[in-house]
């Protein structure tokens, strides 16, 4: 309106605003990317959350690749290939897609995430690499460790019923004998003091362990009645040629 009171015709201006920034991915432990944990430890899951100028909190989703221990080379640092994590320089190439962290299978777990925007701007992504290895060997247990056996009643080796733990996951795992069929045979035969060894694998880790077994002789020789025989034939002979000629 001017000073003679003329009103001014009223016009609409549009002002678009675009967004074209991308939310940001912040992980709860930004200086510890390579978790490193024990087969069946409790694996504790990342916090991640996205921030977006425009839209506030916005959905981080999270993907993950497994590669087993051997695929090693897959995850690397500082090169450009596969997922990467921009803050580590950490990279994961290939690998099966899984559901979850699972402590129970050593490998490597590349969890990634990622978010995006209600205008479809997509974060940079933040991987996170979970190693679960298995250090621990088994434990071989026996029932019986140690043996005394007499040498002509033994036809095989004495069971000690022997089995193996493999903590903290694994109950029970099989142990065997590492002895060969010859060294059985030997030792069956002959008069000594053994150690029987065991072993029990988890697939990473291999343990060993003994029984003692000793193996004595402590039965008289016995003289069959052929034997007897013979003997009461010869001196007979002996007997009378010698007072029969003289
Ligand atoms: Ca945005
Ligand atoms: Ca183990």
């Amino acid at each position: 309106m001017d000073y003679s009171e003329n009103i001014a015709q009223e016009e609409r201006v549009t002002i678009e605003y675009e967004d074209t920034t991308a939310p940001v991915i912040a992980l709860q432990s930004y200086d510890s990317y390579l978790f490193e944990d024990e087969k069946c430890e409790t694996y504790s899951e990342v916090e991640s959350t996205g921030e977006d100028c425009v839209d506030g909190y916005v959905t981080v989703d999270e993907s993950i690749v497994y590669l087993s221990l051997s695929d090693h080379s897959k995850v690397t640092e500082g090169t450009d290939q596969g997922t990467k994590s921009p803050k580590t320089e950490l990279y994961c190439s290939g690998g099966d897609v899984v559901d979850s962290v699972d402590t129970s299978t050593p490998g490597y777990y590349c969890v990634t995430y990622a978010a995006k925007d209600a205008a479809g701007n997509e974060a940079e992504t933040e991987t996170v690499v979970v190693e679960v290895e298995d250090t621990i060997p088994p434990e071989i247990h026996f029932e019986t460790e140690s043996f005394t056996e007499e040498c002509a009643s033994l036809t095989s080796l004495p069971d000690p019923e022997a089995y193996a733990t493999d903590e903290p996951c694994d109950d029970s795992i099989e142990a065997t004998c590492d002895w060969t069929d010859d060294a059985i045979s030997n030792a069956l035969k002959t008069v000594g003091d053994y150690e029987v060894q065991y072993e029990a694998t988890d697939g990473y880790n291999t343990a060993t362990k003994s029984y003692s077994l000793t193996i004595e002789d402590t039965t008289a020789p016995t003289i069959t009645c052929l034997k007897l025989l013979f003997i009461v034939f010869a001196y007979s002979l002996f007997f009378n040629l010698f007072f029969f000629r003289s």
